[in-house]
């Protein structure tokens, strides 16, 4: 049956008496609609906004919710993660509170390493069933969308096995994952001392084969002194473009290689870290629209001293997204409500800047902001509902998850 003017539009689910913070993507802020209203069809948002003007839907009783006066925002989006690992490194950490630096644990078989030899040891399901608990901590803040890296297989078959495991994270929960190949991550202990011949395996064989198959949505690397120079990433990165892969890379961590620079040269999605970055890398990210990810779990637990130059990123217009870089070495967080406070705490990021930061700019860093990170018509209905009375609740508190509901694409 044709619909015309005088026909009313069906309706899946309303949520009416909601506060919205939409964070549509025009807006400066957080977009907040008071006594605002969002309806939704298969799964996407058909009208966010005032109630008032909302158009009239057919929407049955028991798919009308009032949410008397709770907030609504997008579902959380973590755009920076190691989340799929084996084991723990909480003897490296005991052995770092007693003096000794990661580098010098790293340098005994420690450190990113002995992640490896853990996950090369378990099959998949073993793998899936260690890393569902950490998914789940953030699932029940409100996360809907996730980004997962592998990098601690560093051979074709361990990082394949890492990368089939972030896709079924999105079989066997209501979540979006995207993936993304991190070959470059640390040199493989077979290949100790000869990080050029691991990159041409890695581009000669191991991304290849990941391409082939479809089991990553980006390439990733890590620009450092303790691990691969701008020559081998810049090689990794033609690599992944002749796949059409989009690029994205650990940054300027604990140096300044101009690592940033290289990655917008390369029209990268996002640079993260970025605590050693310098003003014409900014201004390179910037023209190039290349988000910054500040990822403040990793600068606190590191103990960094070196906060990211927020005010030149602002000034240059770079849009800045936040994560957990969920990780076992540097990074043991699944918490996005607790990286919202860090960053404000420690780097005085502004409650919008934290919020926009999980949400719209998380997304971008994604390339999915066309599909998810804000409450915007078009978009997949990804919303987090709160119980609480203003947004900064989410950012100030430590350790207390306000959530009352969690809706993935309409469910
Ligand atoms: N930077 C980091 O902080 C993590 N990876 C990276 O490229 C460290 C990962 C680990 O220590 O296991
Ligand atoms: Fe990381």
């Amino acid at each position: 049956m044709a619909a015309d003017a005088t026909t009313e539009q069906y309706c899946d689910q309303l949520w009416r008496n909601a506060r919205l913070a939409t964070l549509s993507e025009n807006l400066p802020d957080l977009g907040i609609i008071e006594h605002g209203a969002i309806a939704v069809r298969d799964g996407r948002i058909l009208y966010a906004g005032p109630e008032a003007d909302m158009p009239r839907y057919q929407c049955s009783e028991e798919f009308t919710t009032d949410c008397a006066g709770r907030w609504i925002t997008p579902g959380l989006v973590d755009c920076h993660t190691h989340i799929v690992y084996a084991g723990d490194r909480a003897r490296e950490f005991e052995l770092r509170l007693k003096g000794a630096s990661y580098e010098e644990i790293a340098r005994n078989g420690g450190g990113i390493v002995s992640t490896v030899k853990a996950l090369r040891s378990v099959d998949e399901d073993e793998l899936l069933r260690q890393t569902l608990p950490r998914v789940d901590a953030l699932i029940a803040e409100g996360l809907t969308t996730l980004e997962v890296k592998s990098g601690y297989g560093l051979d074709l078959e361990n990082e394949r096995k890492s990368l089939r495991t972030a896709r079924r994270l999105g079989k066997v929960r209501d979540l979006s994952v995207t993936t993304t190949f991190l070959g470059a991550h640390a040199v493989p202990p077979e290949f100790s001392g000869d990080s050029d011949t691991y990159i041409n395996k890695v581009i000669e064989d191991i991304l290849p084969a990941i391409a082939e198959e479809n089991l990553a949505d980006a390439v990733d690397g890590f620009c450092e002194g303790i691990a691969f120079s701008p020559d081998e990433i810049s090689r990794v990165f033609t690599a992944a473009k002749s796949y059409n892969l989009p690029v994205k890379l650990h940054a300027e961590q604990l140096s300044n290689l101009h690592g940033a620079a290289l990655a917008a040269m390369f029209d990268a999605l996002s640079a993260d870290h970025l605590e050693y970055i310098d003003e014409e890398s900014i201004a390179a990210m910037a023209k190039a629209g290349t988000v910054a990810v500040l990822l403040p779990g990793a600068f606190y637990f590191m103990r960094e001293t070196k906060i990211p130059p927020l005010s030149l990123m602002r000034s240059h217009k770079v849009p800045i997204a936040l994560a957990t870089d969920s990780n076992p070495g540097t990074s043991p967080l699944t918490s996005l409500l607790l990286t919202m406070n860090m960053a404000a705490t420690m780097f005085r990021m502004t409650v919008d800047e934290c919020i926009a930061g999980v949400t719209r700019e998380g997304a971008r860093a994604l390339g999915l902001l066309a599909e998810t990170g804000t409450l915007e018509a078009g978009k997949w209905a990804d919303l987090a509902i709160w119980d609480i009375d203003r947004p900064a609740e989410l950012v100030y508190r430590i350790n207390y998850n306000p959530l009352h509901k969690r809706i993935w694409r309409g469910k």
